[in-house]
């Protein structure tokens, strides 16, 4: 609905993920995941996925920042910022530890139980994502994860028993995380964090992009699965799905550069096309059969994707994205990665991510208009390094910079554009261990963690003056941006 100003519901929080904060790996019945065999990595040295937890690595997931002790005490430090929402995954693994069980594990549940009633004790909505990175290192060993039709019925069946138990408690789900990275095809660490594919020596390309494509697919027919199941168990229940969305920009004005913006955002965007409209875009079907892929769609699937049709979209913003035909020419774009330029008037953050807050505004009208549904930003922010000094304090005016210049262009869209805007949900609101890189020290949080890249510290909790600063956002409703 049209709003010419900030919603008094709007849902101001913060967002993290289980696998990445949690620790307690193999704590209250706990499997395996495919994050729990990736190593540390740096900006430069990508994480190594390894057959098995392997003695003498450095899995930083195992421990993270040990939230699944420390949980009580960290919600009231989000509480005290005055949040509104928080948005958490749950660990697939701690409900079905080798995601192939007929019967849940209780205790995990029970875990998300208390999680979900300490939220709620401080007025803070829980919101859900079912597949954040962390699928059973099982299914995608012994089962070549989603390229097996099997596990659309383990990821549905894990659906069903959230649904079910967390009824009450949960009303915002997001179905899988990201789920459009896996355009990436010949990224090994989104593949097998996306899909639990662990690709093979020798595999070419094309082997790749065609698994990718079966993989989507099946996501996408347990996704809207799910949205049924869950629509069933409770029909106030908001369902939607989750990518990364990364408005494109060509380099120059030339047609070719504009064009090949368009296909790159085809290739991106189909997963949200399938998500909300339930059916595939004319620009996949015409490249899959250019290219000789066939992957299994059914007629029945089709029927299914209809009718499980998500609520909402969120989405996570970090930068743009810009492209050159000097690069690749648009009709011959297979890897999205080759046609990417350095965009000359963006500022970097110490990982090389573009800092492009205007993006933030284009990218919510641009989804706006496509999808005609409500928005919500369940990820926004800058990783860096922060220092702390002697007496304890931390001055982050980067990261509040990050995050003001990105929150006006996000109220710009809300009040000048009429976007229909859920809530903000910056991400890793407590310092955590990231995804990409494995580290703890690429920080994006309000709140510091005593840990570093060789897992040393107290794990101690303090508030970095972008606590202070963001608290003073949600009190204000947006209007005192510091
Ligand atoms: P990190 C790649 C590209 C964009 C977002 O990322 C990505 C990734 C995966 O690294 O991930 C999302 O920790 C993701 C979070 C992740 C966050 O962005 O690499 O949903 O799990 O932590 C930030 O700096």
């Amino acid at each position: 609905m049209y709003s010419a100003k900030m919603p008094n519901n709007f849902l101001w929080g913060g967002a993290v993920a289980a696998h990445q904060l949690e620790g307690a790996w193999k704590e209250g019945g706990k499997g395996t995941s495919v994050a729990d065999v990736m190593t540390v990595g740096s900006a430069t040295k990508p994480r190594e996925i390894t057959d098995g937890v392997l003695p003498g690595k450095n899995y930083p997931n195992h421990s993270a920042i040990d939230f699944y002790h420390h949980y009580k005490e960290d919600i009231k430090l989000m509480a005290e910022m005055g949040f509104k929402a928080f948005r958490t995954s749950i660990a697939w693994t701690r409900i079905f530890p080798n995601g192939d069980e007929t019967e849940p594990n209780e205790e995990g549940l029970k875990f998300y139980d208390d999680l979900f009633d300490t939220c709620h004790e401080y007025g803070i909505e829980p919101v859900i994502t079912l597949s954040h990175f962390e699928i059973p290192f099982n299914l995608a060993k012994n089962y070549s994860g989603f390229t097996n039709r099997k596990v659309i019925d383990f990821f549905v069946r894990f659906a069903e028993v959230c649904f079910k138990r967390y009824k009450n408690k949960v009303k915002y789900w997001m179905t899988f995380n990201e789920i459009d990275n896996q355009s990436a095809f010949n990224d090994d660490f989104l593949m097998a964090t996306n899909s639990g594919i662990l690709f093979k020596d020798g595999m070419t390309d094309k082997d790749k992009e065609a698994a990718m494509y079966q993989a989507g697919h099946y996501e996408l027919v347990a996704s809207a699965l799910a949205v049924k199941i869950g629509h069933k168990i409770n029909p106030d229940f908001q369902i939607g799905c989750m990518i990364n969305y990364s408005p494109v920009r060509p380099l120059t004005p030339s047609s070719d550069d504009v064009l090949l913006a368009d296909k790159w955002e085809q290739r991106r965007d189909w997963f949200s096309d399938v998500h909300v409209f339930g059916e595939y875009p004319n620009a996949v079907e015409a490249y899959i059969e250019r290219n000789g892929y066939r992957p299994d769609i059914t007629d029945e699937d089709r029927i299914v994707l209809k009718e499980g049709t998500v609520d909402y979209v969120g989405f996570s913003y970090y930068q743009s994205t810009t492209v050159s035909s000097k690069k690749v020419m648009p009709d011959d774009l297979t890897d999205l990665a080759k046609a990417i330029a350095k965009n000359p008037t963006l500022k970097r953050s110490d990982w090389g991510w573009e800092i492009d807050p205007e993006g933030l505004r284009i990218a919510l009208n641009q989804l706006q208009d496509r999808y005609h549904k409500p928005l919500f930003i369940v990820e926004n922010g800058l990783g860096a390094y922060d220092k702390v000094e002697a007496d304890g304090s931390i001055h982050d005016d980067y990261r509040i910079d990050y995050l003001r210049s990105h929150i006006s262009e996000m109220e710009k869209a809300v009040e000048l554009d009429g976007v229909d805007l859920m809530g903000y949900l910056p991400w890793g609101c407590i310092d955590l261990v990231s995804a990409g890189t494995g580290q703890m020290d690429k920080r994006y949080g309000f709140i510091y963690v005593d840990k570093n890249d060789a897992g040393e510290g107290t794990l101690d909790r303090s508030r970095k003056d972008s606590f202070f600063w963001y608290k003073n956002v949600i009190e204000s409703n947006g209007k005192n941006l510091g």
